[in-house]
């Protein structure tokens, strides 16, 4: 892992309260400073002792106070999608501290037990996808499922093994101590034995339950366990439930929503949940928060998290894209372009028809995304980011690209594919002869989409030029193709 995320992970969160998403940027650094300054001090042989031991407000405690503050200037609280899953394998320690270093408050995780009864992170009843093991969770021991490896990212037949196994609730607590909070998915059914962890561990104050359970059963449990956090999940099938609480509402609410015009999105409805509670909503794909995405978020941030924050009142969205939210909060910028790159989105080649502009193998666009009319390169819409997909051995591509200063550039592609190989292209400039085969590499799912070095750096002059992509005809294609930026090499100057 990079160094500077080591840094941050040992400089905690703002203790001040976010006043609005746009001022977070200027907290967070001041805070950052003091607090890497405090580190140095710590390690320094002047420090006193009382200074070493005086009890320190954590991250985790500053999340707890957040979380149950719910008035109307709070700012937006980031949770983690199954933790930092480009970094490491989804529901792993090092995810959720990858997760908590950068940025989020909260990490969610999946929680399951084992045949003999011991809570572990797994999201799916077996194992079959993220280890290279077989059989349900609930059909194994612990002893048998530590034996497993977790494959990276989100897993899949051809995700990569790692020397990571599945965590216990306990180590996953643990580590979340001084960190943040973890929102307890699918731990309601076995709640009395994950709240029984969380007393073990000392981390009550770091586990977040949650249901849509009906609301005398939540009830029953917050009776009987007053300090556990609890969040009750509401879309338009159980939207009466708010009511049926009374005067005693969760301090937060899981609001889903598959249409704008969903009772649990009109604003006003959402505003009543805003002054009890926090209102957290999922931007990871279609059909959580209607067609708001993080995708669609780093295209305009307007399609996504601009909206959910603003016109329906969400406190806290979970997010697949951690350090993207996180930079949005901070700036009110999402996606940008880097400074002197250039992008291309996939999907705009260059105009003209079958051999001309490219060279698709089959007649018309078989993806369910915006194609161009009469033109047969295939486009799908993956929640939001719209890529070229059904690409195939012998296709290619062209665009234009306007090349802001002469310098060189290195070409990046931001890529998705489950599978490995996912496929080889060439890159011509200029109608010059194609380079050298550029590999994609598995990201671990076709919605998953990351940037990818191609290997490829060219000088180019000011002005317009022509790229080719290429598919080598004789390897296994199959990935989708969201966007190509030309990146400066060395400051790009000519
Ligand atoms: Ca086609
Ligand atoms: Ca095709
Ligand atoms: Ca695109």
């Amino acid at each position: 892992m990079p160094s500077h995320k080591i840094s941050r992970r040992s400089c905690p969160a703002p203790s001040i309260t976010r006043p609005s998403p746009r001022r977070r940027l200027a907290v967070r650094l001041t805070v950052t400073v003091t607090a890497c300054a405090m580190t140095l001090a710590g390690t320094t042989p002047g420090t006193s002792a009382a200074e070493r031991e005086a009890p320190k407000d954590t991250a985790a405690d500053r999340a707890y106070r957040d979380f149950l503050d719910h008035g109307p200037d709070i700012g937006v609280m980031t949770a983690a999608h199954r933790g930092q899953w480009r970094e490491a394998p989804e529901n792993s320690l090092p995810a959720m501290l990858a997760a908590f270093a950068d940025g989020a408050e909260i990490v969610e995780a999946d929680v399951r037990l084992t045949k003999d009864g011991i809570p572990v992170l797994m999201h799916d009843a077996t194992v079959d996808r993220t280890t290279d093991g077989t059989g349900r969770v609930a059909d194994l021991t612990y002893a048998q499922l530590r034996a497993l490896r977790l494959r990276e990212g989100l897993g899949g037949r051809q995700a990569a093994l790692t020397g990571h196994r599945v965590p216990t609730l306990a180590q996953a607590m643990e580590a979340a101590r001084t960190r943040g909070l973890v929102n307890l998915d699918q731990a309601w059914p076995h709640r009395e034995a994950v709240w029984r962890v969380l007393e073990k561990t000392r981390t009550v104050r770091n586990g977040l339950f949650k249901s849509r359970a009906p609301v005398t059963e939540v009830r029953a449990f917050r009776t009987r366990h007053p300090g556990a956090l609890y969040m009750h999940l509401v879309d338009d099938a159980n939207a009466a439930s708010v009511t049926e609480f009374g005067d005693d509402r969760p301090p937060a609410f899981e609001v889903v929503f598959d249409d704008v015009r969903d009772v649990v999105a009109d604003t006003a409805f959402v505003r009543r949940l805003r002054t009890t509670s926090r209102v957290w909503v999922n931007s990871m794909r279609y059909g959580l928060a209607a067609r708001y995405t993080d995708e669609a978020s780093l295209i305009a941030p307007a399609r996504g998290w601009a909206t959910l924050i603003g016109r329906h009142g969400a406190s806290i969205v979970q997010t697949d894209n951690v350090e993207a939210l996180e930079t949005y909060l901070a700036t009110g910028a999402a996606g940008a372009v880097p400074p002197g790159a250039v992008r291309v989105q996939g999907e705009d080649h260059a105009p003209g028809g079958e051999g001309v502009a490219y060279h698709d193998t089959d007649a018309g666009n078989r993806g369910d995304g915006p194609g161009r009319p009469g033109a047969d390169v295939d486009v799908c819409d993956h929640d939001g980011a719209v890529a070229v997909c059904w690409m195939r051995g012998s296709e290619w591509l062209t665009y234009t690209v306007d090349v802001p200063r002469s310098g060189r550039y290195a070409l990046k592609v931001r890529v998705s594919s489950p599978y490995a190989p996912a496929g080889t292209y060439r890159v011509a400039f200029d109608g010059g002869a194609p380079g050298a085969a550029a590999r994609v590499a598995n990201t671990t799912g076709h919605h998953a989409f990351a940037l990818q070095d191609s290997g490829v750096t060219r000088s180019l002059e000011r002005g317009r030029h022509t790229l080719r992509l290429s598919l080598d005809a004789d390897a296994y294609q199959n990935w989708n193709l969201d966007h190509l930026q030309l990146e400066p090499v060395g400051g790009g100057r000519g």
